[in-house]
């Protein structure tokens, strides 16, 4: 990747970040962590891979995302309003009466979301159909997925999984959010998850592993995956949950924290700091 395009995307991914901690902040609190962890993926996949058109959210032909882990709406609604696909204003209303950008990612409501989010492992099933719709109509498209290691604890994961890589669904891409944690502690706590990469080889996938926030890695994991066009594809990325929002970072109790206005602008003045911006 050149160095124009990796400062873009550090520069997309630092503006998403702001926007979901300020999203967040409007409303009073929200799901912080687990949308940190996934802004650079987004920003990769929005800015760098997917064909989509901001004005025509529904072509027939464009590439699918489906955010299984669907609470970490706030990261997709800021990567979407900075993509244009629609006012940014409308970051101000996350999960207030008569949003169109509720709590959970909702096709339904959001223009430029895909599928509709929030109970876990359902999201990645679709996925897979979505993915098989593609092919039996002999498009070119893709179908990209998000899901959480919390979430992996489904039983549907796996099913799932074992489907795609029965039917050899070269086309679906998808990337774990292995950040550690899930909902109310760490996951070596709760469901230690283990032996990750060999799970996911053991359903015939095929598997990379990357540090999440590193675009040269993401753009490495995606362009290799490509050499493999007759297996699902397994993206583990290893993130930090509230990567960013510094006060939630690593913390127990990351998953959906109590933001104010000012609490926003002194954590984005932290992380403009670390990442020595001005802003
Ligand atoms: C089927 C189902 N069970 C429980 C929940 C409640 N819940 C929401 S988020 C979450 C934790 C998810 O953890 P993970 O997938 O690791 O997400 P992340 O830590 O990245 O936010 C749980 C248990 C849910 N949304 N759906």
């Amino acid at each position: 990747m050149d160095e124009a395009t990796l400062g873009m995307l550090k520069d997309r991914a630092f503006a998403a970040r702001c926007s979901t901690i300020r999203e967040i902040a409007a409303f009073g609190s929200g799901h912080i962590g687990g949308s940190m962890s996934i802004i650079e993926i987004l920003a990769y996949l929005y800015w760098k891979e997917m064909n989509i058109d901001p004005s025509d959210p529904k072509k027939d032909d464009r590439d699918r995302l489906v955010v299984s882990k669907g609470h970490a709406g706030p990261a997709v609604y800021a990567t979407l309003a900075l993509k244009g696909f629609f006012p940014e204003e409308w970051l101000k209303t996350l999960n207030q009466g008569g949003t169109r950008l509720p709590s959970h990612c909702d096709m339904t409501k959001t223009p430029g979301v895909d599928f509709t989010g929030g109970s876990l492992g359902q999201g990645f099933s679709a996925a897979v159909g979505i993915a098989l719709g593609q092919r039996v109509r002999k498009m070119d498209a893709r179908t990209f997925a998000i899901i959480g290691d919390g979430e992996s604890q489904e039983g549907q994961i796996w099913e799932a999984a074992e489907t795609a890589g029965a039917w050899k669904l070269g086309n679906l891409f998808a990337f774990l959010d292995l950040n550690g944690q899930q909902l109310d502690g760490y996951t070596r706590d709760i469901i230690p998850q283990l032996h990750t990469e060999g799970k996911w080889k053991a359903f015939c996938w095929d598997v990379h592993v990357i540090n999440g926030h590193d675009f040269q890695e993401i753009e490495k994991a995606i362009e290799d995956a490509k050499a493999t066009p007759d297996m699902p594809h397994m993206i583990i990325m290893n993130t930090v949950k509230s990567y960013g929002y510094i006060p939630g970072e690593g913390i127990k109790g990351n998953h959906s924290m109590t933001i104010t206005p000012e609490g926003a602008e002194e954590a984005i003045r932290a992380l403009a700091e670390r990442e020595g911006r001005a802003i």
